[in-house]
């Protein structure tokens, strides 16, 4: 399997062996959802060196701070992301989409045991603001991922519940960093098809993998077009059995699509590839592509410019759900906002003289 496409490269992606501190296999996967008061209390130097070493109680607890509400663990999360800024950035980020049932999470599970059998540390997060997908789903997606659950070198840590797209997409993105502190070498961020999670997630990753069904004609006519602009490729899942011929069809369709939109990069083409997620079939030329993009933009150089530019993008998504939330929370003009929001609705104040008076009332 070492010299599969699946192998980690033996030189440039840091390879941290988290193996070798010993202290890995005391935690199962299953207690990713640790209490947060355990790291609250302990000092960011001592979590940020037991994250460097692999302790993946510790990254469990450190992801829990990241992800309490609590504006003292959060500034404590910030502190520890960013002590631990000089170890992350050295994984491969790959988003996962697709329509509810397309097969993602048994995707997920078979190209991660693929990967993580190939010497690979593999951390699995997901981006799903939706209330719908609560406990149960959790659950769900972790038994659906039954490789990777009880893999000592794959980490799987559910979406952040609750709070605005942009709120969880900013979790799920320290909690990448964290894992590529902890030395898992590939993220795969599962996001299901719906609304903007799409666009976000691709917003952080280097790779954007669309699955799509079997299946033409009709079909195609139901797909997104911003999903197709946003997608570094397009894997047609359940290529098997009486599917096949089915499947073949749906990709040269897809292709076509494809073809007549502008290319993202002059060095890159999307593929559409042909895979069974459970049967296992085409991972392994799909991870190549994978690859093989990375190395083409790197030679580019539009590999490290699509960092740049998502991380000045974070910056300021940041920055703007940190106003935002500081408008809402503002004494000056907490007594107005619902009156004026009250008035535009009901058509007796125009929006924008709504704006001109809350701006007055902010001073700015
Ligand atoms: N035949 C076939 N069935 C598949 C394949 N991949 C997934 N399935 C089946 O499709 C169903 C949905 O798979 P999931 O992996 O849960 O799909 P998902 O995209 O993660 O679904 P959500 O998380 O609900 O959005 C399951 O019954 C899988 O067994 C495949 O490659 N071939
Ligand atoms: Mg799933």
């Amino acid at each position: 399997m070492s010299t599969s496409s699946f192998a980690p490269p033996t030189a440039g992606l840091a390879h941290v062996s988290v193996d070798a501190a010993g202290d890995v296999s005391t935690t199962p996967p299953s207690a990713a959802h640790a209490p947060v008061h355990a790291a609250r209390d302990v000092p960011i130097e001592v979590l940020a060196e037991k994250i460097l070493a692999g302790d993946r109680s510790t990254l469990a607890r450190a992801i829990t701070l990241v992800e309490s509400k609590k504006p003292e663990h959060q500034a404590k999360a910030r502190a520890l992301v960013q002590a631990l800024l000089p170890a992350t950035g050295k994984a491969h980020r790959v988003g996962i989409t697709g329509v509810p049932g397309v097969g993602k999470s048994t995707t997920i599970d078979q190209l991660g045991a693929n990967l993580t059998a190939a010497g690979h540390k593999v951390a699995v997060l997901a981006v799903d603001p939706s209330s719908t997908r609560t406990g149960g789903s959790i659950l769900g997606d972790k038994t659906r991922m039954a490789k990777l659950a009880v893999d000592r070198n794959a980490f799987i840590r559910p979406s952040p519940s609750s709070g605005t797209l942009g709120g969880v997409a900013a979790k799920t993105r320290e909690t990448m960093l964290l894992c590529e502190a902890a030395g898992f070498d590939v993220i795969l961020v599962e996001t299901v098809g719906v609304g903007q999670s799409e666009t976000t997630v691709a917003g952080m990753v280097d790779f954007f993998l669309v699955l799509m069904l079997p299946g033409a004609g009709d079909e195609l006519q139901g797909i997104k077009k911003g999903v197709l602009e946003i997608a570094d490729m397009i894997a047609v899942n359940k290529s098997d059995g009486d599917n096949a011929n089915r499947a073949r069809q749906a990709a040269s369709e897809y292709r076509a699509a494809l073809n007549i939109m502008a290319a993202k990069s002059s060095a890159w083409t999307p593929p559409v590839v042909l895979v069974s997620g459970l049967a296992n079939q085409g991972l392994e030329a799909m991870w190549e592509q994978v690859e093989t993009h990375r190395t083409k933009l790197e030679a580019t150089g539009e590999f490290a410019e699509r960092r740049r530019t998502q991380q000045v993008a974070w910056m300021w998504s940041m920055l703007e759900e940190r106003v935002m939330q500081a408008l809402r929370h503002d004494g000056r003009v907490a007594g107005r906002l619902h009156t004026l929001e009250a008035g535009v609705r009901e058509g007796t104040v125009s929006a924008s003289i709504a704006v001109d008076e809350i701006a007055g009332l902010m001073g700015i």
